[in-house]
């Protein structure tokens, strides 16, 4: 549904399953309303407790729009968390732009979320790292983002700011958390395949810190929708060719699996701080 529409009309089309997506979420969910939404990449959904103990959870695939996800370590999962009168909800799972569904699929997960109220998306993933200032088994803060992708969600003349993509205040509050947390700028890859070692050293050069599959599409529908973004990396891997090793996906959910207790708390105050 997402790949054949004509151009022009698409990202009109998106907002429009995007409502329909939040209208369901928001009847199963029980309120008006929802405050932020919780996107767990690969790696985070394990730690996701630490938001809170979900009253409420389902497959994504029964909402509107949403496709089933099929990369390692995502179930496409909504939960939804309360906090006193605050609801955010988690989407376990996420699409990627490797799948080949194209940009408003990547995205529709945050536009529904915003369509039901969201002001905070708190975008999370695994990635690998360019500098030793950020190293394998570590969380860190996105300051900033090179979308490597040349896609984008957004069709038509929306010309978005993209200063403060990733909140100010939040990495403020999540730095006055956790001081040791790094923070890094975070190169948007389409994927499947990681980077070879050039494409590594060209992104150095360029000022890239970390990089992976996701994110920076999402990022930006964020700040489209005038929501806050803060985005969280767990580098899992050294990038192509500053480690002796090849790249593995087992290594990933390995180092993801050894960062849970230091993501869960992390992810606690996130959600004290964005739902208070
Ligand atoms: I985990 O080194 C993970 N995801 N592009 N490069 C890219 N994506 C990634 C990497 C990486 N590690």
């Amino acid at each position: 549904m997402w790949t054949d529409r004509a151009p022009g009309d698409r990202t009109e089309y998106a907002e429009n399953v995007a409502r329909q997506a939040a209208r369901e979420l928001l009847k199963r969910v029980g309120t008006s309303g929802i405050d932020a939404a919780f996107v767990m990449g690969s790696g985070w959904k394990e730690a996701a407790d630490g938001i809170g103990e979900p009253y409420l959870r389902f497959p994504v695939t029964e909402l509107p729009g949403f496709l089933a996800p099929t990369a390692a370590g995502h179930a496409g999962e909504v939960r939804a968390i309360r906090q006193g009168d605050r609801v955010a909800i988690i989407l376990a799972g996420r699409t990627h732009l490797y799948e080949g569904y194209g940009p408003l699929a990547v995205v529709h997960g945050v536009r529904t979320a915003i369509a039901a109220g969201a002001r905070t998306i708190v975008l999370t993933n695994a990635c690998g790292s360019l500098t030793a200032d950020l190293p394998v088994g570590a969380p860190a803060l996105i300051s900033d983002h090179i979308n490597f992708t040349a896609q984008t969600p957004l069709i038509g003349a929306r010309f978005v700011d993209l200063t403060d993509v990733y909140s100010p205040q939040l990495r403020a509050a999540v730095s006055a958390f956790d001081p040791a947390i790094g923070e890094g700028v975070y190169g948007g890859w389409f994927g499947p395949a990681f980077e070879t070692p050039a494409e590594i050293r060209m992104m150095k050069s360029l000022g890239v810190d970390l990089v992976g599959m996701s994110t920076v599409l999402e990022a930006i529908a964020a700040r489209e929708g005038g929501a806050e973004v803060l985005g969280l990396s767990l580098v899992t891997n050294r990038a192509a060719g500053l480690a002796g090793t090849k790249l593995s996906g087992a290594e990933v959910l390995e180092v993801a699996n050894a960062a849970i207790p230091r993501l869960r708390p992390l992810l606690s105050e996130v959600a004290r701080v964005v739902l208070a």
